[in-house]
């Protein structure tokens, strides 16, 4: 990687591009041999380890940037159009481990709902009786989709198979799954993936290629099978994961895309077979950047969203509150402020918003998800154009504070003002002559326009018509 930032350096600077340009692409140079050096990168064994919801206070950057001509090539892959204009997605993890809810034994685990049976070391033998509990009888696939359609999302990405090794579909690769396994009898990702057709939502699946604690060659269960440098990975791949995968791309019509997770022991043979699977089965699904070869398109750290603009594709996996899968006492929800300025700071960036909802073992979304990302969608309603579809700002100064963003469309600029201004509202660094200027939600109404040179100013009313974000907009 490092000798292709050089290459592309040298082309740039042949083209006599400004100094502007070459001190970003320096420091970019920077960076990437940062994250290669301090082994931080995508796959790499830091990122195996033990996830953490919560970003560290480390410098490291919240996404490794590639080289201008990779991030050219993802946004110009015709594949991930739907994908870049989409913007918005919900993230479900939903499985056994919903049943325990962040006790075991009577004890709180700490760490991730998900990863409770590798927190407290629960062997085999005694998580796999969960199945045999698993019974959500209040799952009802049309609610969740119609939940998400409400919500504002564009796509769907649920767990289809976690770390801790039950596939959430029918599976004749194994007896571990819903259906063949537990008393509920019902393919949970049958029923989502017809109910999101129905409501014109993507749907993605989510499927842990490495890690997988249920089986001895599966990478990740030490206390069970002992370490992995031990074990056959490639039976596991072959027996297991890469069949399972072939079922997710047959049984279900079309998959938006597929979320591989953590790549440990995973490399570039390993990776292709499931790269030609899925391009031999389903060649308009993505890949993302997770499987341990190259992907369609990258992820940020989980809730790390970068401080500036970064070219290409990509997304935040983040949580609404500190866990994925659902943990009975986790109630650090964030708020509807939170969740839509991320949003709009995200998309504003260049990238896409990946929220989670951790169902319970009821199969009930939690109400404090539902209803906050309800509000979302509500705002969503009137306001999405300035969202969907939309590239990043065409300013950056506004990065450093909170106070307002902006997404762009060819002629318009989408101003989100998070504090409404007093009186005004100025804008440095405008190139195109503005022709008109109004709010969103109120496009009648014609706002006064000043403009001097690269200076411009709205005068706004008195009162914000949106108490979280007020969008302007600026035609030119
Ligand atoms: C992984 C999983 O282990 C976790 O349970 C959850 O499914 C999450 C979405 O993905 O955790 C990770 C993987 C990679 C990073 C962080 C957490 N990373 O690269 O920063």
């Amino acid at each position: 990687m490092r000798i292709q930032v050089r290459r592309s350096q040298k082309q740039l600077i042949a083209q006599n591009i400004d100094m502007r340009r070459l001190v970003a692409i320096l420091i970019l140079c920077a960076s990437v041999t940062a994250i290669m050096a301090s082994g931080h990168g995508q796959g790499s064994q830091q990122s195996q380890a033990q996830p953490q919801a919560q970003p560290s206070p480390s410098p490291r950057p919240a996404i490794a940037q590639v080289p201008p001509e990779e991030a050219a090539r993802e946004l110009n892959n015709p594949r991930s159009k739907w994908f870049r204009e989409a913007k918005f997605g919900l993230f479900i993890h939903w499985g056994l481990y919903a049943i325990p809810a962040g006790t075991w034994k009577d004890k709180q685990i700490p760490g991730l709902g998900e990863w409770i049976m590798n927190r407290a070391k629960i062997p085999v033998k005694e998580y796999e009786l969960l199945a045999k509990e698993f019974n959500p009888v209040k799952f009802n696939a049309d609610e969740w989709a119609q939940f998400a359609q409400d919500a504002g999302v564009k796509y769907l990405t649920i767990t289809s198979k976690h770390h801790d090794g039950f596939a959430m579909f029918r599976s004749m690769v194994s007896g571990y799954n819903v259906e063949n396994g537990t008393p509920f009898k019902r393919d949970v990702i049958k029923e989502l993936a017809a109910a999101c057709a129905k409501h014109g939502i993507r749907f993605c699946v989510y499927y842990s290629q490495a890690q997988d604690w249920h089986e001895p060659n599966g990478a990740g269960n030490t206390w069970d099978f002992g370490p992995d440098d031990k074990k056959d990975f490639d039976q596991y791949l072959r027996d297991k994961a890469v069949p399972q995968v072939r079922e997710l791309l047959t049984q279900y019509g079309p998959i938006g895309l597929i979320w591989f997770d953590t790549p440990r022991l995973m490399n570039e043979a390993r990776a292709s077979q499931f790269t030609n699977l899925v391009r031999e089965l389903q060649p308009d699904t993505l890949l993302n950047g997770r499987l341990g070869g190259k992907g369609d398109y990258r992820s940020t750290g989980d809730n790390r969203i970068p401080n500036e603009v970064v070219p290409g594709v990509w997304e935040v996996p983040a949580t609404i509150n500190d866990t994925w899968g659902f943990k009975s006492y986790d109630h650090n929800w964030k708020s509807v402020e939170d969740i839509t300025f991320k949003l709009v700071d995200i998309v504003s960036k260049g990238g896409n918003y990946l929220l989670n909802v951790g169902p319970t073992s009821e199969g009930v979304i939690p109400e404090e998800s539902v209803v906050r990302l309800r509000a979302v969608g509500a705002w969503l309603k009137p306001n999405g154009q300035s969202i969907y579809g939309t590239s990043p700002t065409a300013f950056g100064a506004e990065l450093k504070g909170k106070d307002w963003r902006c997404t762009t469309k060819p002629g318009k600029y989408f101003i989100h003002l998070f504090q409404w201004p007093n009186g005004t509202f100025e804008l440095d660094g405008v190139k195109s002559k503005i022709k008109k200027s109004y709010l969103l939600v109120d496009s009648k109404n014609k706002l006064k326009v000043n403009q001097s040179g690269d200076k411009v100013s709205i005068t706004l009313p008195a009162r914000a018509p949106d108490k979280v974000d007020s969008v302007l907009v600026l035609e030119y």
